[in-house]
């Protein structure tokens, strides 16, 4: 009877362990189905697609420039020797986050972007690969040309004073979200092969106050291609798909300054102070000499 029972709960035990191990493998996914429910459709090739548009923006994390303190500021000549080695973006339409249209190679379409910053001014330095050189469109975006987006407060909002889209034709036309722009300084140098940019920009245009390192904006640059008159041909984006108006898929801009260049940019003010001091000592001995005892 003993025998029996225990032959008994040995079964029971083994039917209730059988079912515990058929239960959990059940509620495993197989390896491969439900992965593959969630594989996103596939993308248009980035060398012959006519578009390529990310679908979540939020999904891809966006780069970053870092944007060099200079010691002393370029000329805006569009000779771009008087720039430090940096940080640069190459772009071209296997970096770009979107583009348009057909770009042969490289030396069709694609950019070397270089920033630099002082307490007055946002530079950059842009050397443009473009193997033909066509501007004759009233419009801006129909011509050869850089466009640079920026959301100065970085507040991903499109509309504040801080948010501008500046287009340097290679003619050296500029613009501000397409009227002619004033108030930035650009020179443009043809070079075998494309041309080189230099643009100023003042800070007054992105910031209340004045930078310092760390501080954050947003960025993108586009660039246009007309090899064969009336509109472009091609335009393609570093970060996002429109440098006006869509601020929330720019990449940034980080004001970075080395400690040395610090110190350099301090003892240059404490030589201004101690100018005017001196300035200042001249005017009261003059002042002194002048006042009746
Ligand atoms: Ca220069
Ligand atoms: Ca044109
Ligand atoms: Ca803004
Ligand atoms: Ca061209």
């Amino acid at each position: 009877m003993k025998r029996a029972i225990l032959i008994l709960i040995v079964v029971i035990c083994a039917i209730v362990i059988g079912m515990r191990v058929l239960g959990a493998s059940s509620e495993q996914p197989s390896s491969d189905a439900p992965a593959m429910q969630n594989l996103p459709a596939s993308q248009p090739d980035l060398q012959t697609g006519r578009t390529f548009t990310v679908v979540s923006y939020q999904a891809v994390p966006t780069r970053s420039l870092y944007c060099t303190r200079l010691t002393s500021p370029p000329t805006i000549d569009g000779n771009l020797n008087d720039w430090p080695i940096g940080q640069s973006i190459d772009l071209n339409r296997d970096t770009a986050f979107s583009f348009q249209g057909g770009i042969a190679s490289h030396a069709d379409l694609s950019a070397i972007v270089r920033s630099g910053w002082d307490e007055e001014t946002l530079y950059f330095a842009i050397q443009v690969y473009d193997d033909i050189l066509v501007v004759d469109s009233d419009d801006v975006w129909r011509d050869d040309g850089v466009e640079i987006g920026l959301d100065g407060l970085y507040d991903k909002y499109a509309w504040g004073t801080d948010d501008h889209q500046y287009t340097v034709v290679a003619d050296g036309r500029t613009t501000d979200r397409g009227v002619s722009a004033t108030d930035i300084t650009a020179n443009i140098v043809a070079h075998e092969g494309g041309y080189n940019i230099e643009v100023a920009i003042p800070m007054s245009k992105l910031l209340p106050g004045v930078p310092i390192s760390g501080t954050v904006m947003g960025f993108t640059i586009g660039l246009h291609d007309d090899d064969d008159g009336g509109s472009w041909d091609a335009y393609l984006i570093w970060e996002g798909t429109n440098t006006s108006t869509k601020p929330e898929e720019f990449g940034s801009l980080v004001f970075s300054e080395r400690l040395d260049d610090r110190i350099v940019a301090l003892e240059d003010k404490i030589a201004q102070l101690e100018r005017r001091t001196q300035e200042l000592l001249e005017i009261l001995s003059e002042f002194e000499q002048l006042t009746p005892p």
